[in-house]
């Protein structure tokens, strides 16, 4: 079956994309398939409710590839895909061994998926571009990690970056500097947390379905 990755740095809402995107596509008795870098499966009924409380918050960090199953019409059908969130990535060396493994985990599904959906807190990147001034770059919210996610991703017609926590004042600026750097047809505005822009990455899903 066909995977969509939700991918990109710890804390750019990835977990919550996830769960208020599967609700806006009508994902309601949620089971969920844990895949862990030691090879073993496990599958968890849990509630989207429960799941947001659980897995997506401050210090909340995911870790494995947790899929659901979504559907999408299709002619007189449904298409099948996974929606799967990812261990967040992060630019420094982690000291643990086994984080360090589950991000590596995440690279390789990126490999095989036929749809990447890269989260960025444009907010962020709008806050670190205020603190660096005229000419500065927001370090810490976009930097090689990402840069080199995206030149993957311009080679690969599933890739669009999700400009994240457009609630957010700061993430304006944010988003303008992402439509600067990449093709602007790629980069959506999203809010996890409002579910506004959902329609257009639906679009986007649904085209590579
Ligand atoms: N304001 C706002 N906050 C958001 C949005 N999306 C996520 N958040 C918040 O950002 C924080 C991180 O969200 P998560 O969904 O746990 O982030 P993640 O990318 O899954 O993090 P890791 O699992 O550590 O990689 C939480 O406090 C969320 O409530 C959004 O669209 N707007
Ligand atoms: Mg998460």
């Amino acid at each position: 079956m066909k995977r969509s990755l939700v991918m990109g740095r710890s804390n750019a809402g990835k977990t919550l994309f996830c769960i208020q995107f599967a609700r806006y596509l009508g994902v309601r008795d949620a089971e969920w398939l844990v895949e862990r870098t030691d090879g073993t499966l496990e599958r968890q009924r849990i509630s989207l409710d429960t799941a947001r409380q659980l897995w997506s918050g401050d210090g909340q960090r995911t870790r494995g590839l947790h899929s659901l199953m979504i559907e999408l019409p299709r002619g007189k059908g449904v298409r099948s895909l996974w929606l799967t969130d990812t261990t967040g990535l992060r630019e420094d060396i982690d000291e643990s061994p086994d984080l360090r493994a589950d991000m590596a985990q995440t690279l390789r599904a990126m490999l095989e998926s036929q749809v990447i959906l890269h989260v960025v807190d444009a907010s962020a990147v709008g806050r670190a571009l205020a603190e660096a001034g005229r000419d500065g770059s927001p370090t810490g919210a976009w930097g090689d990690l990402d840069e080199q996610l995206a030149a993957f991703g311009m080679a690969h017609a599933g890739y669009v970056l999700l400009a994240n926590k457009m609630d957010l004042p700061e993430a304006r600026a944010g988003l303008a500097y992402l439509r600067k750097r990449l093709d602007k047809r790629r980069v959506l505005p999203v809010s996890a947390r409002c579910g506004t822009g959902f329609r257009e990455v639906k679009q986007h899903v649904w085209r590579m379905a």
